[in-house]
Protein backbone atom coordinates (compact mmCIF):
# COMPACT_ATOMS: atom_id res chain seq x y z
CA UNK A 1 0.00 0.00 0.00
CA UNK A 2 1.75 3.22 -1.48
CA UNK A 3 1.91 6.12 1.81
CA UNK A 4 0.17 8.76 -0.21
CA UNK A 5 -2.87 8.20 -1.56
CA UNK A 6 -5.71 10.43 -1.14
CA UNK A 7 -9.49 9.43 0.29
CA UNK A 8 -10.73 9.33 -2.92
CA UNK A 9 -8.71 6.70 -4.05
CA UNK A 10 -9.33 4.53 -0.89
CA UNK A 11 -12.80 4.48 -1.44
CA UNK A 12 -12.64 3.76 -5.04
CA UNK A 13 -10.56 0.89 -3.66
CA UNK A 14 -13.44 -0.09 -1.12
CA UNK A 15 -15.66 -0.50 -4.15
CA UNK A 16 -13.16 -2.02 -6.27
CA UNK A 17 -13.06 -4.91 -3.23
CA UNK A 18 -16.64 -4.72 -3.53
CA UNK A 19 -17.31 -5.04 -6.68
CA UNK A 20 -19.39 -8.70 -8.14
CA UNK A 21 -19.36 -7.84 -11.85
CA UNK A 22 -17.00 -6.73 -14.57
CA UNK A 23 -18.46 -3.61 -15.39
CA UNK A 24 -18.48 -2.86 -11.59
CA UNK A 25 -14.98 -3.81 -11.51
CA UNK A 26 -14.02 -1.30 -14.37
CA UNK A 27 -16.15 1.27 -12.97
CA UNK A 28 -14.16 1.27 -9.92
CA UNK A 29 -10.34 0.74 -11.00
CA UNK A 30 -10.78 3.79 -13.13
CA UNK A 31 -11.77 5.63 -10.54
CA UNK A 32 -8.62 4.21 -8.53
CA UNK A 33 -6.73 5.23 -11.52
CA UNK A 34 -7.75 8.65 -11.76
CA UNK A 35 -7.35 9.33 -8.27
CA UNK A 36 -4.40 8.12 -7.72
CA UNK A 37 -1.75 11.08 -7.19
CA UNK A 38 0.30 10.87 -10.27
CA UNK A 39 4.32 10.39 -9.67
CA UNK A 40 7.40 8.67 -9.44
CA UNK A 41 6.27 7.07 -6.47
CA UNK A 42 2.92 5.75 -7.66
CA UNK A 43 4.10 4.20 -11.00
CA UNK A 44 3.83 0.79 -10.11
CA UNK A 45 0.74 1.10 -8.83
CA UNK A 46 -0.55 2.62 -12.20
CA UNK A 47 0.75 0.16 -13.61
CA UNK A 48 -1.22 -2.78 -11.98
CA UNK A 49 -4.40 -0.61 -12.37
CA UNK A 50 -3.80 -0.80 -16.17
CA UNK A 51 -3.19 -3.97 -16.72
CA UNK A 52 -5.99 -5.28 -14.60
CA UNK A 53 -8.04 -3.23 -16.56
CA UNK A 54 -6.67 -4.71 -19.64
CA UNK A 55 -7.62 -8.37 -18.14
CA UNK A 56 -11.03 -6.91 -17.28
CA UNK A 57 -11.76 -5.86 -20.94
CA UNK A 58 -10.51 -8.90 -22.72
CA UNK A 59 -12.45 -10.95 -20.10
CA UNK A 60 -15.92 -9.05 -20.68
CA UNK A 61 -14.89 -8.82 -24.57
CA UNK A 62 -15.03 -13.10 -24.36
CA UNK A 63 -18.42 -12.96 -22.10
CA UNK A 64 -20.23 -11.14 -24.25
CA UNK A 65 -18.78 -12.70 -27.19
CA UNK A 66 -20.13 -15.95 -26.25
CA UNK A 67 -23.09 -14.25 -24.14
CA UNK A 68 -24.72 -13.41 -27.86
CA UNK A 69 -23.39 -17.00 -29.36
CA UNK A 70 -21.98 -16.24 -32.09
CA UNK A 71 -25.12 -15.60 -33.53
CA UNK A 72 -26.41 -12.04 -34.47
CA UNK A 73 -23.24 -9.97 -35.47
CA UNK A 74 -22.72 -6.62 -36.59
CA UNK A 75 -19.65 -6.83 -38.64
CA UNK A 76 -19.76 -4.57 -42.16
CA UNK A 77 -18.03 -6.40 -44.95
CA UNK A 78 -15.70 -3.61 -46.47
CA UNK A 79 -15.66 -2.48 -49.51
CA UNK A 80 -14.08 0.31 -51.47
CA UNK A 81 -10.11 1.01 -50.73
CA UNK A 82 -11.03 1.96 -46.94
CA UNK A 83 -13.49 1.96 -44.40
CA UNK A 84 -14.37 4.64 -42.10
CA UNK A 85 -16.73 4.29 -39.28
CA UNK A 86 -19.11 7.54 -38.56
CA UNK A 87 -19.36 7.20 -34.58
CA UNK A 88 -21.10 9.76 -31.52
CA UNK A 89 -23.83 10.19 -29.16
CA UNK A 90 -27.51 9.85 -30.26
CA UNK A 91 -29.13 12.03 -32.68
CA UNK A 92 -25.89 14.07 -33.42
CA UNK A 93 -26.73 13.63 -37.44
CA UNK A 94 -24.50 10.81 -38.53
CA UNK A 95 -27.45 10.03 -40.91
CA UNK A 96 -27.65 13.25 -42.47
CA UNK A 97 -24.06 13.25 -43.14
CA UNK A 98 -23.94 9.42 -44.31
CA UNK A 99 -26.93 10.66 -46.66
CA UNK A 100 -25.58 13.98 -47.98
CA UNK A 101 -22.15 12.67 -48.98
CA UNK A 102 -22.50 8.39 -49.63
CA UNK A 103 -25.28 6.91 -51.85
CA UNK A 104 -26.45 5.01 -49.22
CA UNK A 105 -30.25 5.26 -48.17
CA UNK A 106 -30.98 6.38 -44.45
CA UNK A 107 -33.58 7.79 -41.85
CA UNK A 108 -33.06 10.48 -39.93
CA UNK A 109 -35.45 11.94 -37.27
CA UNK A 110 -35.12 14.38 -34.37
CA UNK A 111 -34.95 11.35 -31.68
CA UNK A 112 -32.20 9.39 -30.77
CA UNK A 113 -31.75 5.61 -31.68
CA UNK A 114 -32.95 6.02 -35.12
CA UNK A 115 -30.75 4.09 -36.71
CA UNK A 116 -30.32 0.99 -34.82
CA UNK A 117 -27.92 -1.08 -36.98
CA UNK A 118 -24.51 0.07 -38.58
CA UNK A 119 -25.28 1.46 -42.09
CA UNK A 120 -22.98 1.56 -44.89
CA UNK A 121 -22.35 4.20 -47.73
CA UNK A 122 -20.29 4.68 -50.35
CA UNK A 123 -18.43 8.23 -50.56
CA UNK A 124 -16.93 8.90 -53.93
CA UNK A 125 -13.79 11.67 -54.74
CA UNK A 126 -10.93 12.00 -56.45
CA UNK A 127 -11.60 8.92 -58.46
CA UNK A 128 -11.55 6.48 -54.99
CA UNK A 129 -14.22 4.93 -53.33
CA UNK A 130 -14.13 5.20 -49.31
CA UNK A 131 -17.11 3.15 -47.56
CA UNK A 132 -18.38 4.81 -44.73
CA UNK A 133 -20.54 3.14 -42.14
CA UNK A 134 -22.75 5.14 -39.73
CA UNK A 135 -22.51 3.33 -36.41
CA UNK A 136 -25.86 3.21 -34.16
CA UNK A 137 -25.34 5.89 -31.39
CA UNK A 138 -23.21 5.28 -28.73
CA UNK A 139 -24.28 6.01 -25.01
CA UNK A 140 -22.20 5.83 -21.64
CA UNK A 141 -21.33 2.39 -20.64
CA UNK A 142 -21.66 0.94 -24.17
CA UNK A 143 -17.89 -0.74 -23.74
CA UNK A 144 -19.44 -2.55 -20.59
CA UNK A 145 -22.41 -3.89 -22.78
CA UNK A 146 -24.83 -0.81 -22.81
CA UNK A 147 -27.25 -0.46 -25.66
CA UNK A 148 -25.18 -3.24 -27.73
CA UNK A 149 -22.18 -1.42 -27.42
CA UNK A 150 -19.80 -4.26 -27.35
CA UNK A 151 -20.59 -4.89 -31.20
CA UNK A 152 -20.81 -1.46 -31.78
CA UNK A 153 -17.31 -0.95 -30.51
CA UNK A 154 -16.21 -4.12 -32.23
CA UNK A 155 -17.38 -2.55 -35.43
CA UNK A 156 -15.05 0.69 -34.46
CA UNK A 157 -12.08 -1.29 -33.91
CA UNK A 158 -12.33 -3.14 -37.10
CA UNK A 159 -12.42 -0.11 -39.01
CA UNK A 160 -9.57 1.87 -41.11
CA UNK A 161 -10.50 4.85 -39.25
CA UNK A 162 -12.84 6.70 -37.20
CA UNK A 163 -14.27 9.97 -37.74
CA UNK A 164 -16.44 11.17 -34.71
CA UNK A 165 -19.39 13.23 -35.49
CA UNK A 166 -20.11 15.59 -32.39
CA UNK A 167 -23.23 18.26 -32.47
CA UNK A 168 -22.32 21.98 -31.89
CA UNK A 169 -25.56 22.54 -30.66
CA UNK A 170 -24.75 20.64 -27.40
CA UNK A 171 -21.42 20.74 -25.29
CA UNK A 172 -18.96 19.15 -27.43
CA UNK A 173 -16.57 18.70 -24.83
CA UNK A 174 -18.79 16.64 -22.56
CA UNK A 175 -19.88 14.54 -25.88
CA UNK A 176 -15.73 14.10 -26.52
CA UNK A 177 -15.67 12.93 -22.72
CA UNK A 178 -17.81 10.07 -22.98
CA UNK A 179 -16.84 9.22 -26.35
CA UNK A 180 -12.98 8.99 -25.05
CA UNK A 181 -14.07 7.26 -22.12
CA UNK A 182 -15.58 4.73 -23.80
CA UNK A 183 -13.01 4.06 -26.73
CA UNK A 184 -10.13 3.98 -23.95
CA UNK A 185 -12.28 1.15 -21.99
CA UNK A 186 -12.28 -0.61 -25.76
CA UNK A 187 -8.95 -0.42 -25.68
CA UNK A 188 -9.10 1.95 -28.73
CA UNK A 189 -6.00 4.35 -29.12
CA UNK A 190 -6.82 6.80 -31.42
CA UNK A 191 -4.22 9.34 -33.12
CA UNK A 192 -1.46 7.55 -31.62
CA UNK A 193 1.39 4.76 -33.12
CA UNK A 194 1.90 1.35 -31.61
CA UNK A 195 5.49 2.04 -29.33
CA UNK A 196 8.00 1.17 -31.04
CA UNK A 197 8.98 -1.72 -29.30
CA UNK A 198 9.55 -4.93 -31.32
CA UNK A 199 9.10 -8.21 -29.73
CA UNK A 200 10.59 -11.82 -31.05
CA UNK A 201 9.68 -14.59 -29.30
CA UNK A 202 12.19 -17.34 -29.02
CA UNK A 203 12.57 -20.87 -27.96
CA UNK A 204 15.05 -20.77 -25.75
CA UNK A 205 17.78 -18.11 -23.99
CA UNK A 206 16.02 -16.20 -21.98
CA UNK A 207 14.86 -12.36 -22.35
CA UNK A 208 17.47 -10.50 -24.42
CA UNK A 209 16.74 -6.38 -24.54
CA UNK A 210 18.58 -4.19 -27.56
CA UNK A 211 18.27 -0.56 -26.49
CA UNK A 212 17.30 -1.08 -23.15
CA UNK A 213 18.57 2.45 -22.65
CA UNK A 214 15.62 4.09 -24.60
CA UNK A 215 13.35 2.30 -21.42
CA UNK A 216 12.29 5.39 -18.77
CA UNK A 217 12.08 3.39 -15.70
CA UNK A 218 13.61 0.00 -13.92
CA UNK A 219 13.74 -2.63 -15.99
CA UNK A 220 12.69 -4.94 -13.17
CA UNK A 221 9.68 -3.53 -13.88
CA UNK A 222 9.86 -4.47 -17.40
CA UNK A 223 11.04 -8.25 -16.50
CA UNK A 224 7.56 -8.42 -14.13
CA UNK A 225 5.21 -7.16 -16.81
CA UNK A 226 6.95 -9.85 -19.31
CA UNK A 227 6.58 -12.68 -16.96
CA UNK A 228 2.98 -11.91 -16.52
CA UNK A 229 2.43 -11.86 -19.78
CA UNK A 230 4.08 -15.09 -19.78
CA UNK A 231 7.35 -14.37 -22.36
CA UNK A 232 10.35 -16.10 -20.78
CA UNK A 233 11.74 -15.98 -23.70
CA UNK A 234 12.27 -13.52 -26.43
CA UNK A 235 14.30 -10.72 -27.87
CA UNK A 236 13.06 -7.34 -27.80
CA UNK A 237 14.31 -4.63 -29.11
CA UNK A 238 13.30 -0.53 -27.76
CA UNK A 239 13.72 1.47 -30.98
CA UNK A 240 12.34 4.74 -29.46
CA UNK A 241 12.47 6.34 -25.96
CA UNK A 242 9.20 4.94 -24.28
CA UNK A 243 8.04 4.84 -20.57
CA UNK A 244 6.65 2.17 -18.69
CA UNK A 245 3.38 2.71 -19.40
CA UNK A 246 4.37 2.88 -23.24
CA UNK A 247 6.25 -0.33 -22.68
CA UNK A 248 3.02 -2.08 -21.40
CA UNK A 249 0.83 -0.54 -24.41
CA UNK A 250 3.67 -2.14 -26.68
CA UNK A 251 2.72 -5.55 -24.92
CA UNK A 252 -0.71 -5.29 -25.12
CA UNK A 253 -2.20 -6.99 -27.94
CA UNK A 254 -5.23 -5.91 -26.97
CA UNK A 255 -5.21 -2.38 -28.11
CA UNK A 256 -5.58 -1.05 -31.55
CA UNK A 257 -4.51 1.97 -32.97
CA UNK A 258 -6.31 4.23 -35.39
CA UNK A 259 -6.13 7.56 -36.82
CA UNK A 260 -9.72 9.78 -36.20
CA UNK A 261 -11.18 13.27 -36.75
CA UNK A 262 -13.82 15.28 -35.63
CA UNK A 263 -16.82 16.12 -37.40
CA UNK A 264 -18.31 18.90 -35.77
CA UNK A 265 -21.61 19.11 -37.37
CA UNK A 266 -24.76 21.72 -36.70
CA UNK A 267 -22.73 24.68 -37.54
CA UNK A 268 -25.95 26.68 -38.42
CA UNK A 269 -27.41 26.06 -34.74
CA UNK A 270 -27.77 28.76 -32.25
CA UNK A 271 -25.06 28.52 -29.93
CA UNK A 272 -22.66 26.39 -32.74
CA UNK A 273 -20.05 29.31 -32.78
CA UNK A 274 -19.25 29.32 -28.99
CA UNK A 275 -19.05 25.68 -29.05
CA UNK A 276 -16.86 25.34 -32.02
CA UNK A 277 -14.55 27.27 -30.32
CA UNK A 278 -14.69 25.33 -27.12
CA UNK A 279 -14.38 22.29 -29.09
CA UNK A 280 -10.99 23.08 -30.87
CA UNK A 281 -9.76 24.55 -27.43
CA UNK A 282 -9.98 21.13 -26.12
CA UNK A 283 -9.15 19.11 -28.52
CA UNK A 284 -7.78 20.98 -31.54
CA UNK A 285 -4.15 19.66 -30.86
CA UNK A 286 -5.30 16.03 -31.08
CA UNK A 287 -7.88 16.05 -33.66
CA UNK A 288 -8.35 17.48 -36.88
CA UNK A 289 -11.30 19.31 -36.77
CA UNK A 290 -13.96 19.89 -39.80
CA UNK A 291 -16.95 22.25 -38.62
CA UNK A 292 -19.90 21.22 -41.23
CA UNK A 293 -23.93 21.68 -41.29
CA UNK A 294 -25.09 18.50 -42.83
CA UNK A 295 -28.97 19.94 -42.36
CA UNK A 296 -28.24 23.32 -44.84
CA UNK A 297 -25.44 21.27 -46.50
CA UNK A 298 -22.44 23.46 -45.87
CA UNK A 299 -18.33 22.47 -46.30
CA UNK A 300 -19.57 18.63 -47.40
CA UNK A 301 -16.80 19.35 -50.02
CA UNK A 302 -14.42 20.14 -47.59
CA UNK A 303 -15.49 17.10 -45.23
CA UNK A 304 -15.45 14.61 -48.38
CA UNK A 305 -11.69 15.79 -48.77
CA UNK A 306 -10.64 15.46 -44.91
CA UNK A 307 -11.98 11.90 -44.98
CA UNK A 308 -10.07 11.18 -48.00
CA UNK A 309 -7.03 12.28 -46.32
CA UNK A 310 -8.49 10.42 -43.31
CA UNK A 311 -8.66 7.00 -45.37
CA UNK A 312 -4.49 7.44 -45.92
CA UNK A 313 -5.05 5.94 -49.76
CA UNK A 314 -3.12 7.01 -52.63
CA UNK A 315 -3.83 6.96 -56.19
CA UNK A 316 -1.75 4.70 -58.65
CA UNK A 317 -2.05 4.79 -62.46
CA UNK A 318 -0.97 1.98 -64.35
CA UNK A 319 0.48 2.06 -67.87
CA UNK A 320 1.31 -0.39 -70.52
CA UNK A 321 4.68 0.71 -72.61
CA UNK A 322 3.46 3.17 -75.62
CA UNK A 323 0.30 3.54 -73.89
CA UNK A 324 -1.21 6.39 -71.57
CA UNK A 325 -2.05 5.79 -68.04
CA UNK A 326 -4.90 3.36 -67.37
CA UNK A 327 -8.57 5.06 -65.82
CA UNK A 328 -9.35 4.88 -62.91
CA UNK A 329 -6.23 4.90 -61.01
CA UNK A 330 -5.89 1.36 -58.35
CA UNK A 331 -6.27 2.72 -54.58
CA UNK A 332 -3.40 1.78 -52.24
CA UNK A 333 -2.31 2.14 -49.10
CA UNK A 334 -0.50 4.36 -48.30
CA UNK A 335 3.43 3.26 -47.79
CA UNK A 336 2.83 0.71 -50.71
CA UNK A 337 5.34 -0.24 -52.98
CA UNK A 338 5.56 -1.26 -56.61
CA UNK A 339 4.93 -4.80 -56.23
CA UNK A 340 1.77 -4.37 -54.24
CA UNK A 341 1.03 -2.31 -57.37
CA UNK A 342 1.86 -5.49 -59.61
CA UNK A 343 -0.33 -8.21 -57.56
CA UNK A 344 -3.32 -6.22 -57.58
CA UNK A 345 -3.13 -5.49 -61.25
CA UNK A 346 -2.24 -9.29 -62.13
CA UNK A 347 -0.31 -12.12 -60.41
CA UNK A 348 1.94 -13.14 -63.45
CA UNK A 349 2.96 -9.41 -63.28
CA UNK A 350 3.97 -9.91 -60.02
CA UNK A 351 5.44 -13.27 -60.03
CA UNK A 352 7.09 -12.54 -63.58
CA UNK A 353 8.44 -8.80 -62.83
CA UNK A 354 11.50 -7.70 -63.38
CA UNK A 355 11.68 -4.14 -63.06
CA UNK A 356 8.79 -0.85 -63.27
CA UNK A 357 9.36 2.93 -64.55
CA UNK A 358 7.92 5.52 -62.52
CA UNK A 359 6.76 8.76 -63.33
CA UNK A 360 5.59 11.30 -60.44
CA UNK A 361 6.70 12.45 -57.40
CA UNK A 362 8.15 9.55 -55.99
CA UNK A 363 10.96 9.25 -58.15
CA UNK A 364 13.70 12.05 -59.07
CA UNK A 365 13.57 11.79 -62.91
CA UNK A 366 10.71 10.85 -65.20
CA UNK A 367 10.13 7.25 -66.09
CA UNK A 368 12.71 6.34 -63.94
CA UNK A 369 13.48 2.72 -63.27
CA UNK A 370 12.92 1.03 -59.73
CA UNK A 371 12.68 -2.22 -58.23
CA UNK A 372 9.68 -4.19 -56.31
CA UNK A 373 9.98 -2.70 -52.99
CA UNK A 374 9.95 1.52 -54.38
CA UNK A 375 7.36 3.03 -52.07
CA UNK A 376 4.99 4.78 -54.35
CA UNK A 377 3.32 8.38 -53.44
CA UNK A 378 -0.18 9.41 -54.74
CA UNK A 379 -0.74 10.33 -58.31
CA UNK A 380 2.41 8.02 -59.47
CA UNK A 381 2.28 6.31 -62.91
CA UNK A 382 3.67 3.09 -63.08
CA UNK A 383 4.69 0.91 -65.96
CA UNK A 384 5.26 -2.56 -65.00
CA UNK A 385 7.74 -4.71 -66.69
CA UNK A 386 7.28 -8.74 -66.26
CA UNK A 387 9.03 -11.23 -68.08
N1 LIG B 1 -29.73 22.22 -37.17
C1 LIG B 1 -29.27 21.10 -37.69
N2 LIG B 1 -29.89 19.92 -37.49
C2 LIG B 1 -29.38 18.80 -38.03
C3 LIG B 1 -28.19 18.83 -38.79
N3 LIG B 1 -27.89 17.57 -39.15
C4 LIG B 1 -28.88 16.78 -38.66
N4 LIG B 1 -29.78 17.51 -37.98
C5 LIG B 1 -30.99 17.04 -37.30
O1 LIG B 1 -30.62 16.26 -36.20
C6 LIG B 1 -31.56 15.20 -36.00
C7 LIG B 1 -30.84 13.87 -35.95
O2 LIG B 1 -30.27 13.62 -37.20
P1 LIG B 1 -29.83 12.16 -37.62
O3 LIG B 1 -29.10 12.29 -38.91
O4 LIG B 1 -30.96 11.22 -37.55
O5 LIG B 1 -28.80 11.85 -36.45
P2 LIG B 1 -28.11 10.45 -36.05
O6 LIG B 1 -26.85 10.82 -35.40
O7 LIG B 1 -28.04 9.57 -37.24
O8 LIG B 1 -29.12 9.88 -34.99
P3 LIG B 1 -29.30 8.36 -34.44
O9 LIG B 1 -29.22 7.43 -35.61
O10 LIG B 1 -30.66 8.39 -33.84
O11 LIG B 1 -28.23 8.17 -33.45
C8 LIG B 1 -32.56 15.31 -37.15
O12 LIG B 1 -33.69 16.00 -36.71
C9 LIG B 1 -31.81 16.11 -38.19
O13 LIG B 1 -32.67 16.84 -39.03
C10 LIG B 1 -27.55 20.09 -38.99
O14 LIG B 1 -26.50 20.22 -39.64
N5 LIG B 1 -28.12 21.18 -38.42
MG1 LIG C 1 -28.74 7.67 -37.53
Amino acid sequence: MPTNVTIEYLKAEEEYKEAKTIPQKIRALEKMYATVPKHKGTEKLRLQIKRKLSELRKELEKQQSQRKGGGYSFSVRKEGAAQIVLVGLPNVGKSSILGRITNAEVESADYPFTTVEPIPGMMHHKDVQIQLVEVPGLVEGASLGKGMGTQLLSVIRNADAIAIVVDLSQDPVKQMEILLREFERAGIKLNKRRPRVEIKRTASGGIIINGQENIKGEVSEVMRMLREEKIHSAEITVKEEVTLEEFADALDESLVWKRAIIIANKGDAPGSRENYKKLVKAYGDRFKIVPVSAGKGIKLEELKEELFKLADVIRVFTKSPGEDPAYPPIPMRRGATVIEVAKKVHKDFAENFKYARVWGKSVKFPGQRVGADHVLEDGDIVEIHAR
